[in-house]
């Protein structure tokens, strides 16, 4: 009997797809950089299916790749060649919210807004927000501990789980459930699945924590003469506003595109060198403190504030609209790093330089995360170059102390420049790891270990 048949067999016939145009979806990256070719798909509904359908796979010695909302953006849920996909996707049942614990569990297929209604409705929120939130799960955001928008607030992903259940690559179940904030009994095997990109487990449930939901709400876009300056503002209003949520750089050249791409005026009458967006959130209106703080700063080029919700919109619009703005325009080499803030200006500064040495027709678009010294570097035109752009800019990165993830993982697009970021110590822990808990390899080979194959 096929492996197609047993799998069949375990999730029922319209749950195992052969068809070659509907695996095609499945195949191809949100970026449409990366792509694999999948035996098959398999959608199982729940923890016990997922594990029968890991332990066939482990009998047929198939490798499996694991993929939730297939928004990840460094390759990491495109299957390799002759692997069976497997989609979290059906895995969406959201549990109640225990209102008293502030937690809730959610399947890993739920996604980041389909959470989001339903703690919002039960009066809560959840820590963790970005543009890919109508279609990125919370298993993969725990997979890849997904940053964000409100980290310097919230924090990461991890910061948010308080357990999770997880198929392990011979079929067993690991369950930590029960939410305690304080259980001290050994390792925390969730945090160390958190990240783990699909290479430990494939992740069924999360228990996650959750934040005040706060309504009031104030956003501004602030025109600056540069990073140094967004890094003053950030630490000025830092200061002066406990209600601050969110951070975020950009630059012209990004507005540009997505002011060419999306239906938006551009927001001043004049371009300015460097743009920061901030959000305050509280019980009561922080729009006056906002306001009240924006007017201490020295040596603003301009500014544009909303309270109102359809005025908040456009001006996150402005910064959201990056990702989409630069996919339109071509296939970019995506690099998601980070740096220490005291060598974040300098860093931007050097970052085109960087880049046209290594592809000389290229267009760097840069924007991110202030408050952690967290920066996307888009490059346009450059596609074929994308390993000369990713060596040089991940071994500047290396060089100021910074890490070539901040946020979206090593998945297959960074795994052989891991060693910049991590000691040969570390890769090694993390071999023992994968050797101990995926002895055979199955588990998405090719990502973030890139040699560990299965055997
Ligand atoms: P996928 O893309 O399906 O998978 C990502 C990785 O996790 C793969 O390695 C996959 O194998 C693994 N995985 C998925 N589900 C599971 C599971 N249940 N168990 C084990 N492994 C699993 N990321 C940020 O951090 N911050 C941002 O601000 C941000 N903004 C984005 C904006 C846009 C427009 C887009 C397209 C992406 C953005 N991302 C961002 C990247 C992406 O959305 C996140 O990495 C997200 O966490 C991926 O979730 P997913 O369900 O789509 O996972
Ligand atoms: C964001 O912050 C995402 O919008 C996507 O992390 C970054 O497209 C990118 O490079
Ligand atoms: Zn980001």
């Amino acid at each position: 009997v096929s492996l197609e048949s047993r799998l069949r067999s375990i999730v029922g016939g319209a749950h195992l797809i052969v068809e070659r145009d509907v695996l095609a979806t499945y195949q191809r990256d949100w970026t449409g950089r990366f792509h694999g070719e999948a035996r098959c798909v398999v959608r199982p509904a729940d923890t016990e299916q997922v594990a029968s359908v890991v332990r066939e796979c482990a009998a047929a010695g198939v490798a499996l790749c694991i993929q939730g909302g297939n928004t990840g953006l460094v390759g990491g849920s495109t299957p390799m060649d002759g692997s069976v996909l497997l989609s979290t996707r059906r895995l969406d049942v959201v549990g109640d919210v225990d209102s008293v614990a502030w937690q809730v569990t959610a399947g890993a297929g739920v996604t980041l807004a389909g959470m989001q209604r339903r703690v919002r409705a039960a009066g809560l929120d959840f820590g963790v927000d970005f543009a890919a939130r109508d279609s990125c799960t919370v298993g993969g955001m725990a997979a890849t501990n997904a940053g964000g928008e409100r980290v310097l607030r919230y924090g990461a992903t991890r910061a948010q789980l308080a357990g999770a259940v997880a198929v392990l690559a011979d079929g067993s179940v690991l369950t930590r459930m029960s939410g305690l904030p304080k259980d001290n009994c050994g390792y925390d095997l969730t945090g160390l699945l958190c990240g783990s990109e699909g290479t430990l487990g494939v992740i069924t449930e999360l228990r996650l924590r959750l934040v005040p939901l706060l309504r009031a709400r104030a956003v501004a876009l602030l025109a600056v003469d540069g990073t140094a300056a967004a890094l003053d503002a950030l630490r000025a209003l830092r200061e002066s506003l406990p209600a601050l949520e969110a951070a975020e750089l950009f630059f012209p050249a990004g507005l540009d595109l997505v002011l060419r791409h999306g239906d938006l005026p551009a927001p001043f009458p004049e371009p300015h060198p460097a743009y920061l967006l901030v959000e305050c959130a509280d019980l009561s209106d922080p729009a006056e403190p906002l306001l009240d703080a924006i007017a201490q700063l020295p040596g603003l080029r301009d500014a544009t504030t909303s309270a109102d919700a359809s005025g908040r919109r456009k001006l996150w619009a402005y910064r959201e609209q990056h990702t989409e703005a630069i996919s339109a325009e071509g296939t970019p080499v995506k690099l998601d790093v980070a740096v220490p803030v005291s060598r974040l200006a300098g860093f931007v500064a050097g970052l085109p330089g960087t880049v046209l040495q290594a592809a000389p027709t290229a267009r760097t678009v840069l924007f991110g995360h202030l408050a952690e010294g967290n920066l996307h570097v888009n490059v346009l035109d450059a596609l074929d170059c994308a390993d000369a752009i990713t060596e040089a800019v991940l071994t500047s990165v290396a060089r100021e102390g910074g890490s070539v993830s901040a946020e979206h993982g090593v998945g297959r697009s960074k795994a052989r420049w891991l060693h910049l970021s991590r000691s040969a110590a570390e890769v090694a822990a993390m071999r023992a790891l994968k050797r101990a808990l995926d002895p055979a390899g199955l588990l998405n080979p090719g990502v973030l270990l890139p040699d560990v194959q299965p055997s």
